[in-house]
């Protein structure tokens, strides 16, 4: 197991490297090239200088969290070919530059969705929260501008502002795809990605959508354990596999995450790990990463990673907003610095209690 920290690059995040270097364990980070657009050819020279920068700081880009697929590639536009040419060519270049690790997602029009990104805990930090009475009542503009408002000043991942001015464009494209469609429109991308995945020994890991239910009446793929098999049994190819995230799967309360890591053994190969409490049905709030904080059993889904023989890379997820940090909502600092050393100290007593 390989632990890291999402890094947002220098003109994104207000951690630093030499911050993240600090927290024990932690020997690499997870970043993009934010500013790109989804469908861009990245640039060799781009990739090389983010790599120089994250090694002077004594780390390694263990992954990148997110190349983004166009929506032409997800709604089966008729410039789908044209964007696999393009993503296939980052690939190659990313491959090229030994980064194999590959998180994206397949989610229509947003990203992750929350209704409150500051939501007060009776501890005084502050953490993000959904309610999905709040988005029965609201249309897609006023979650953005909802977003936008509680963003702190940063440019949150997934709410990049180019995507948000073309969300009713973004609607409309999506209107007639179902779930079916996108998902053979998946189907059709990674059977056309695999070969070159094969051939730099890249692993493409899919985000389950969050929450993993609709929002807004958007198709949902990623979602329960069957879902995400009857993905994996479609392209049955090692480098098609999954970011296990627990925040995501474990919004819904019927998602058993350890049984649906028995279930993945072999192609999970990056683990998101954090902790939520169900507060009431289509409400639930971030907690801190611990098991009694929250609704889930971290215990058990590192136990559940460990007898798996996972060995890929983990991050802490989102943290909660503590002791005064001006953070970004969900990736501030300090609370994710905690969550990583749980995170480690859970994992050393599972490996020694298992070696006896
Ligand atoms: C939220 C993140 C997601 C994730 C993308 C992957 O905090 O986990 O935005 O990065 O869905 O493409």
């Amino acid at each position: 197991m390989q632990m890291t920290i999402r890094w947002f690059g220098k003109n994104y995040d207000a951690v630093t490297l030499e911050q993240i270097r600090q927290i024990p364990g932690v020997r690499g980070v997870i970043t993009t090239l934010y500013g790109t657009q989804p469908g861009e050819v990245w640039k060799t020279e781009d990739i090389r200088a983010i790599k120089a920068e994250v090694e002077a700081a004594g780390l390694k880009i263990l992954g990148i969290e997110s190349v983004n697929i166009h929506d032409e590639i997800k709604t089966g536009g008729p410039l789908r070919d044209k964007y696999i040419e393009n993503y296939i060519a980052t690939l190659e270049r990313l491959g090229k530059e030994d980064l194999r690790l590959i998180c994206y997602n397949f989610m229509p029009v947003f990203d992750w969705t929350r209704t409150d990104l500051a939501k007060r805990r009776t501890d005084g930090s502050t953490t993000m929260a959904y309610d999905q009475k709040i988005i029965d009542k609201i249309n897609p503009d006023d979650m953005l501008n909802s977003i936008t408002s509680q963003s702190n000043g940063f440019v949150l991942a997934g709410w990049e502002p180019e995507r948000l001015a073309r969300n009713k464009e973004l609607f409309a494209m999506y209107k007639d795809v179902d779930e079916e469609k996108l998902f053979s429109n998946l189907v059709y991308f990674l059977r056309a990605i695999m070969p070159v995945c094969g051939k730099y020994g890249i692993n493409m890991a899919i985000h389950p959508d969050d929450p993993a239910w609709s929002v807004f009446g958007l198709p949902r793929i990623i979602s329960t354990k069957e879902k995400i098999l009857r993905m994996m049994k479609a392209v049955d190819d090692p480098h098609n596999g999954v970011t296990l995230c627990t925040g995501s799967l474990g919004t819904n309360p019927k998602n058993d995450i350890p049984d649906i890591i028995r279930s993945l053994k072999g192609r999970i190969h990056f683990a998101h790990l954090r902790n939520l409490l169900h507060t009431a049905p289509g409400m639930f709030e971030e907690s801190a990463h611990l098991s009694s904080d929250g609704s889930m059993d971290m215990f058990a889904i590192v136990k559940a990673l460990y007898d798996g023989g996972f060995d890929g890379v983990i991050r802490p997820d989102h943290g909660r907003n503590i002791w005064g940090e001006k953070g970004m909502p969900g990736y501030g600092l300090y609370d994710r610095a905690l969550g990583a050393a749980y995170i480690e100290g859970l994992w050393e007593a599972v490996d020694k209690m298992s070696r006896g």
